[in-house]
């Protein structure tokens, strides 16, 4: 910190020996030291820094990552040098057993403290609430009732090139995650692939205990509460897979609740939605599943659920309303080994 340059010098004074400028010293020491954490923090650490760039919301959390870094260094190599150097040059010499001088404070370095220490602060307030505000936030101001939106039309249905914006439930149960699409239908899958480049706005709920959807590469981390439509928003930026786990403990498999998505191109996805949707008409799955709702209600669900039959590779999840295989039956959900 700049605040180096005018520290105290609390070394003997009176000796007959010219007290060394060791405020500038320390300065001259931070300076570089500082600027080198800088540019390696930036140029360096930043492209590797979680949660990646693979979409707009991900890109945001790792760009205030890197800034905030580059704002904390100099500050930390300013008390870590200013300890080093205390004693190292301040430390009592063997046979030294006299007092150290008397301070009554100094002016001059409670001002520049009081005055960088409030920049600091103030910094970090403002560019905190500039990035809450103007990249619509971390999570895009997710909850039930979302303050900031993402720029799309929420239309009934969704088509590739558009500003459609593409809508996926995130049901939690225990213990898997399946995404429900109202506008393929509301078809339901385990896996959650989603369109590059077009905003996706996910409703997170859950059908039991208290979940997290954690979609890590995405930046997308939203509470999944049964009766709560928790609303987040992300546009992928990059083709690839991505992990989806669960962030809140909830239940003895709380660790194996976790599955995949990947984001693909906008037609390649509407292929693939499309084609479950039809394949689930046609097995009668959809006409089986629970109506699309923005909550489900357990104490209703279960009787709807009884209906479920097995379509491989498709949907469907081992939970309280879904019953998994029976003994002796080949009715169930193919989520279970
Ligand atoms: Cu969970």
């Amino acid at each position: 910190m700049a605040a180096a340059q005018n520290l105290p010098a609390p070394g003997p004074q009176g000796h007959g020996r010219a007290e060394p400028r060791h405020g500038l010293r320390l300065f001259l020491m931070w300076l570089p030291m500082s600027v080198a954490a800088v540019a390696a923090i930036w140029f360096a650490w930043y492209p590797h820094l979680p949660p990646g760039r693979m979409s707009d919301a991900a890109a945001g959390q790792q760009f205030d990552i890197a800034v905030l870094s580059v704002t904390a260094a100099p500050v930390v190599i300013g008390v870590l040098l200013y300890f080093v150097y205390a004693i190292v040059v301040w430390r009592a010499r063997p046979g030294d057993d006299s007092d150290g001088p008397p301070i009554h404070g100094h002016t001059r370095i409670q001002v520049w403290w009081v005055l960088i220490t409030s920049a600091i602060v103030m910094w970090a307030f403002a560019f905190g609430t500039y990035e809450l505000v103007v990249p619509a936030g971390a999570g895009s101001g997710e909850g039930p009732v979302p303050i900031w939106k993402l720029t799309g039309t929420t239309t009934p249905a969704w088509a590739p090139g558009t500003h459609d914006m593409l809508q996926v439930q995130v049901i939690g149960q225990q213990w898997v995650w399946t995404y429900r699409f109202p506008q393929f239908g509301g078809m339901e899958t385990t896996r959650l692939d989603l369109p590059e480049g077009m905003p996706v706005e996910f409703h997170v709920t859950s059908l039991d205990v208290i979940h997290s959807f954690w979609a890590y590469q995405l930046g997308v981390k939203a509470d999944a509460n049964p009766g709560v439509d928790d609303v987040a928003y992300a546009t992928p930026k990059q083709y690839g897979s991505f992990t989806v786990r669960c962030n809140e403990l909830c239940g003895i498999w709380h660790g194996a609740m976790y599955n995949y998505g990947r984001v693909v191109s906008p037609a390649a996805f509407e292929t693939w939605a499309a084609g479950v949707e039809s394949k689930e008409r046609s097995d009668g799955l959809l006409a089986a599943l629970p109506p699309y709702a923005l909550v489900y209600d357990p104490t209703v669900i279960p009787q709807l659920g009884k209906q479920f039959t097995k379509v491989a590779g498709i949907t469907g999840a081992n939970g309280y309303y879904y019953p998994g295989p029976q003994a002796g039956t080949t009715h169930g959900d193919p989520v279970s080994p």
